[in-house]
């Protein structure tokens, strides 16, 4: 949880990512005194925009946990820094949506808005990815919808939300924002693109109703740049096939799709050694991969993410830089001994380098 920093530690901390190579060639050292003097006066400093850029880039270059590393020089910044009304930052997140986007050609995008001030007031976005499904709980005990957000739909269906009651109903949006009372925005149709899902070799698969959403946003982690902490700044890529098959439609606290996908492939799933949950594992994330491609939205599999990223510590290496990395996250949940992430070991997971993504605590609801 990243906590108010006090002024000397700002300092400290702002000395540090001015001394980085990247921004020494941005400025002189006037640029360090006048911070110095910013943050005397007022307890913090406003990055300028290369500034900002260039932090957010070498924060995605030091995320460990992420395979899709390889185009950090790539991140496009929307500098949404002066949206300080609720309306005015879900509007910035529509606009992120249709920007990075594209219509399904996706782009690695970051927007942030304003910093956490001082005395520890920050813009947050509850919503752990700008688009989520609702999870109904049941009496029964089962779950409608995505298990993993029962908790904020109970929270929105509190609020007065009512969703149409389908296991696809994107949440609205919820922002907590200083001076001003919960909000909650429904996602405009129109910064939403949604994959349904077909298999080419079962014409039955396109039954199972299943589809997704083509952006990964994610919207709960701070990015933490030079001492300043933006506790809201949604980031988004593109989705691996994995993430998808592998575990959102497969694991069992989430749509526990396995055992309905055996059944159809005409499996045996009264035993485990049929490996009826591997078989359709492969099959579910392949349904994934077919039907994105055929509808022109860009998603990536395990094993060119993993070849990508490879190369990405090649080229860093040569740079001069090592590449903190978790193995656990850097390898795909399906086939791990069929891609060279797999079979090697990597530089310690530095999840305290800076600049970086951090988890922050959920804010109380
Ligand atoms: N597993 C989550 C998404 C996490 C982020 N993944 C990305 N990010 N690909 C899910 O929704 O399945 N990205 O910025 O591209």
């Amino acid at each position: 949880v990243p906590s108010v920093l006090a002024a000397e530690e700002v300092v400290q901390q702002a000395e540090e990512f001015f001394a980085l190579p990247e921004l020494s060639r941005l400025h002189d050292a006037s640029r360090l005194r006048a911070v110095r003097s910013e943050i005397e006066a007022t307890g913090t400093y406003r990055h300028t925009r290369a500034e900002l850029e260039t932090g957010a880039r070498i924060a995605w270059r030091n995320h460990a946990r992420c395979v899709g590393r390889t185009n950090w020089r790539a991140l496009q910044l929307l500098d949404f820094r002066d949206r300080t009304t609720p309306d005015g930052i879900a509007e910035a997140c529509w606009e992120h949506l249709r920007h990075s986007t594209n219509n399904g050609r996706l782009k690695a995008v970051i927007s942030v808005f304003p910093q956490q001030r001082p005395d520890g007031a920050a813009v947050r976005v509850l919503n752990p990815q700008l688009l989520r499904y609702a999870g109904y709980r049941r009496r029964d005990g089962s779950v409608l919808g995505d298990p993993l957000h029962c908790e904020l739909t109970e929270h929105v269906v509190r609020a007065g939300w009512e969703g149409a009651g389908t296991a696809f109903d994107l949440l609205p949006l919820v922002l907590h924002v200083p001076g001003h009372g919960p909000a909650f925005y429904e996602v405009p149709q129109d910064a939403v693109l949604e994959v349904p899902i077909s298999h080419p070799e079962y014409p039955w698969f396109g039954d199972l109703g299943l589809k997704w959403m083509a952006n990964p946003a994610v919207s709960n982690m701070a990015l933490v740049i030079g001492g300043v902490t933006y506790t809201a700044a949604p980031f988004s890529g593109w989705y691996l096939s994995s993430e998808i098959g592998a575990r959102n439609f497969s694991d069992t606290s989430r749509y526990d799709m396995l055992p309905t996908v055996a059944r159809k492939m005409g499996l045996d799933i009264s035993h485990d050694r049929t490996l009826w949950k591997d078989r359709a594992l492969v099959e579910l994330t392949y349904a994934v991969q077919h039907s994105y491609r055929s509808a022109g939205v860009h998603i990536l599999d395990h094993h060119t993410a993993a070849q990508q990223f490879i190369h990405h510590i090649e080229r860093e290496e040569a740079a001069g830089r090592s590449v903190p990395a978790q193995w656990s996250w850097i390898n795909p949940p399906l086939s791990g001994s069929t891609t060279p992430t797999f079979h090697r070991e990597y530089d310690a997971p530095d999840l305290g380098a800076r600049p970086n993504f951090v988890a922050q605590e959920s804010p109380a609801h």
